[in-house]
């Protein structure tokens, strides 16, 4: 059975919230649609990423080796972005839940550190940091401001790199092992602000038997996927589970 609602029908959230009280093992799973209230673009949708830019472009290890530009261009400008934004109410409510022991974990798709800046400690982050910078040839760790100038491997000469996944590397094994381990002792998994095209992350809401929440701002169709699909702005439906 599945449940439609807009974020003003205080009923699904109601349940939500019921459900949150009751569940003794609960993981939550975010996607860039959980920063776009913070003015942070997401991929997908119409003002997303990938409508302006071809991933193939930027965001490969194709890109990286022979584009380099390019690549380092949409990186460092994300990279600015990201410095004059901040985590809005949202973010700081999963934080409460963390502290009151009504979540357990979060694992998200995004690189912009904003579950851990607004205060959760368990967080996995399934496609790596766009805070953390290493040389793409020898992989040892430099820093941000020697990647925004664009100097080379002090080491090596390499180019600088952000910490995140590109299309067709592998997930960070532990990000990975531990989200999986959580997800499959939830009795209650909330996905929110993604699009779910992303595998292997995509993967996760059918690795457990609990109960699934789908919050996102377009749900277009019959989402049979989930328990209960909820449409509206994740802050906005947060702050409604919260009241
Ligand atoms: C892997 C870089 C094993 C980091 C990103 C065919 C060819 C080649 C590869 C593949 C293929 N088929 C499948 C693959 C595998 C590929 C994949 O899934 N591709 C898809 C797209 C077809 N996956 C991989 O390559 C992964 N690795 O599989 O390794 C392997 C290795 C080698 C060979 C085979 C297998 C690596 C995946 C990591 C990719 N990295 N970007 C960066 O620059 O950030 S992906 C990119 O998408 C982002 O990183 C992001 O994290 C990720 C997920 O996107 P979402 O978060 O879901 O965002 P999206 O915009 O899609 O959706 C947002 C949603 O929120 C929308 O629905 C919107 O309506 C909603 N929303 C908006 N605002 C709000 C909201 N909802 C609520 N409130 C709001 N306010
Ligand atoms: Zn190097």
């Amino acid at each position: 059975m599945s449940f439609k609602a807009d974020a003003d029908d205080s009923k699904e959230t109601g349940t939500l919230a019921d459900w949150l009280q009751h569940a003794t093992h609960a993981t939550i799973l975010t996607g860039a649609g959980m920063s776009t209230e913070s003015d942070i673009p997401d991929f997908r949708s119409k003002e997303g990423w990938w409508n302006r830019v071809d991933p193939r472009t930027v965001a490969t290890p194709e890109a990286l080796q022979n584009h380099y530009d390019l690549f380092h261009e949409f990186y460092a400008m994300r990279i600015k972005r990201i410095k004059s934004c901040t985590p809005h109410t949202g973010y700081n409510i999963l934080a409460d839940w963390e502290k009151n022991g009504l979540i357990q974990a979060i694992s998200t798709q995004n690189v912009d550190g904003f579950h851990t800046r607004a205060g959760n400690e368990h967080v996995y982050e399934l496609h790596g940091s766009l805070h953390q910078f290493r040389c793409a040839h020898c992989a040892r760790p430099s820093s941000e401001k020697q990647f925004l100038n664009k100097e080379n491997c002090q080491h090596c000469g390499g180019h600088l790199r952000p910490g995140v996944v590109l299309f067709g590397e592998t997930l960070p094994e532990d990000s990975w092992k531990a989200s999986l381990a959580h997800i499959r002792r939830s009795d209650l998994v909330i996905v929110i602000g993604t699009s779910l095209k992303v595998y292997p992350a995509s993967e996760l809401p059918n690795m457990t038997e609990g109960k699934t929440v789908y919050i996102n701002a377009e749900v277009d169709h019959p989402n049979t996927r989930f328990d209960l699909v909820i449409k509206g702005k994740a802050g906005e439906v947060l702050q409604q589970v919260n009241a």
